[in-house]
């Protein structure tokens, strides 16, 4: 039997109201989501003690998500998230030129990308909830008028599920995600350096800081970035400056097709959380800047770096200049369509 969501004033945004929508399910798992970002804000789930945890690193107030927006918090990214190099791309013979936010390249959507927008909200038959924004011709720079539909379903089989749609009336780059940090020892560990990780990707796209380019593809065999079997984050994270935040190419059966495409676990807790997308590239963040963010949470009183870590599925980066890359033109008349699943259980 289905429970019914409870919706409460989370704060307010530009004289508009925020609310909070609590999912439960029948099998000891809550969500709740705000409409402004389409955030997830909470993912509480049981240990294997069947002790429930909030595994995803948020703020009890709209303040928090305010005042730490360059962490986007759970929040879905867009209209192009990751990064476009030289924050421009060529279109039909037009040069669009986007906010240069992140060093010279545009970073999740520019300024003020889908995370820091008010969505409108739905809810469904006790474990949906379904967000929608227009995102206008021009903003930020992007073409066309895109409608967004994002739904959030909290299954019994403790998945969270999201949907991603969207139709546009004019060419625009269109790749989304879901900015979820997770810590599942509901940061009873002070880091995830502990937690194991396998990600289903033999190859991974060269992070590009100016330049080097074209942005390459270059296997991630024996290196620090491989995942390909079962490893702590910990083991090799130091190889890298600042830690783990790289797109990998997923080992993909079909174009499109829902597979897996990571697993994290948690030896104190027991828990478990799979991945799975039709999207063919992962951005694993281990959350390197975070204690820039000087954040408070409810369960702790700061955050420290690595306190929680980042699977988004999405595009690669720079798509809309890398012709090789999966493409990411939405056209007039065709319809964007990504799911991915964070699936939960213990161990
Ligand atoms: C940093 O480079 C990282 C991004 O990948 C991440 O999304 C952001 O911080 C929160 O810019």
């Amino acid at each position: 039997m289905q429970k019914e969501i409870t919706i409460t004033l989370f704060g307010e945004f530009e004289n508009k109201p925020v609310s909070a929508y609590q999912i439960s399910n029948n099998n000891g798992m809550q969500v709740e989501l705000i409409n402004y970002g389409a955030t997830i804000t909470k993912i509480i789930t049981p240990d294997r003690a069947g002790v429930g945890g909030n595994v995803l690193l948020g703020f009890d107030s709209l303040d928090g998500y305010l005042q730490n927006g360059h962490m986007y918090l759970g929040s879905i990214v867009g209209r192009y998230c990751n990064r476009i190099a030289h924050a421009k791309f060529t279109l039909h013979n037009t040069e669009y030129h986007l906010a240069a936010n992140n060093e010279t390249a545009c970073l999740h959507g520019g300024i003020t990308g889908f995370d820091k927008v008010c969505w409108d909200a739905q809810i469904w038959d006790g474990n949906r909830v379904k967000f929608s924004y227009l995102s206008e011709d021009g903003e930020e720079g992007f073409p066309g008028n895109l409608q967004i539909e994002i739904i959030y379903t909290l299954t019994d089989e403790n998945e969270l599920i999201i949907g991603y749609s969207a139709v546009t009336d004019k060419a625009t780059p269109v790749n989304l995600t879901s900015h979820g940090y997770f810590n599942l020892s509901a940061f009873k560990e002070p880091t995830i350096l502990n937690h194991e990780l396998v990600i289903f990707a033999d190859q991974y796209t060269t992070q590009f800081h100016e330049p080097p380019e074209p942005t390459l593809i270059a296997s991630v065999k024996d290196g620090p970035l491989d995942f390909t079997k079962s490893k702590k984050i910990g083991r090799d994270i130091k190889q890298l400056p600042g830690g783990f935040d790289h797109n990998y190419v997923l080992n993909k059966t079909g174009k499109n097709a829902l597979e897996k495409a990571a697993g994290l676990y948690d030896p104190t807790s027991g828990r478990v959380m799979d991945v799975f997308t039709t999207e063919p590239g992962l951005q694993l963040y281990t959350g390197n800047f975070i204690e820039l963010a000087a954040g408070y949470h409810a369960d702790n009183d700061t955050f420290i770096n690595h306190a929680a870590v980042c699977l988004e599925a999405q595009h690669f980066p720079n798509s809309p200049n890398e012709p090789v890359f999966p493409g990411t033109i939405l056209n007039p008349g065709e319809t964007y369509q990504q799911q991915t699943v964070y699936k939960f259980s213990i161990r």
